[in-house]
């Protein structure tokens, strides 16, 4: 488990196995985090908790080999049994506090907000760092709230933990975020759904380099 401190949030990948359209997940991983992904993030939406369970085990090997933060969406309990380095809530999931507080000091937690409010609160709540977004039109996930570049911008100056932007973030429309300073985009299918996984988050990583 590495420590909270000096993560490297800038290329943040949310994995989703739909997308992956029935390619092995730990080799995509592999391919996308030797293309420059910095932090993984476990999302599994439909998957029984013994089978989550025993899927975030094989990725928390594989990341540990690369020495990249994982981090597991919603479910606390699978992040502290596998040992991961934090979990991810939603403003529906359990509170970032209430986190906070079972998971300690050296576990990260963050928090999906679209608003300054939200940022603010999930701050002050303990977050370690907020997802925001969905900056653009996204397929990967239904009933996202749309946060401009503006707004973005505006979060990015109310608080002091890293910002992550998230939601149909590509090689086409990265440079919309020049200007932001956000820490990092958060990226499922710019990388997972492209053929050429390595290729993807070598290029997304170039390409979020340039206006950062
Ligand atoms: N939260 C807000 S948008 C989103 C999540 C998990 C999906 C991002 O996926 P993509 O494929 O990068 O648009
Ligand atoms: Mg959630």
């Amino acid at each position: 488990m590495k420590s909270n401190k000096n993560i490297n949030f800038g290329l943040y990948l949310v994995t989703d196995r739909d997308v992956l359209n029935g390619r092995d997940l730990i080799s995509s991983l592999a391919d996308a985090i030797k293309g420059g992904v910095s932090v993984v993030q476990l999302r599994e939406k439909h998957t029984a908790s013994r089978d989550f369970y025993d899927i975030a085990l094989a990725v928390r090997e594989l990341t540990a080999r690369y020495d990249i933060p994982l981090i597991i969406n919603d479910r606390l309990d699978i992040a502290q049994a596998i040992g991961a380095d934090g979990v991810h809530l939603g403003q529906s999931d359990l509170p970032a506090q209430v986190a906070r507080e079972i998971l300690g000091k050296n576990q990260l937690v963050g928090v999906s907000t679209a608003t300054v409010e939200e940022a603010v609160q999930a701050e002050s709540d303990g977050a370690d760092y907020i997802g925001v977004g969905a900056l653009f039109k996204t397929g990967t996930k239904s009933n996202t709230r749309q946060v401009t570049p503006e707004l973005l911008k505006e979060i990015k100056g109310s608080v002091e933990i890293p910002v992550v932007a998230i939601g149909g973030i590509n090689h086409s429309n990265v440079e919309e975020l020049d200007g932001t300073s956000v820490d990092g985009i958060a990226v499922v299918s710019a990388i997972l759904g492209k053929e050429d996984i390595k290729q993807a988050a070598k290029s997304l990583h170039a390409k979020f380099q340039d206006i950062n």
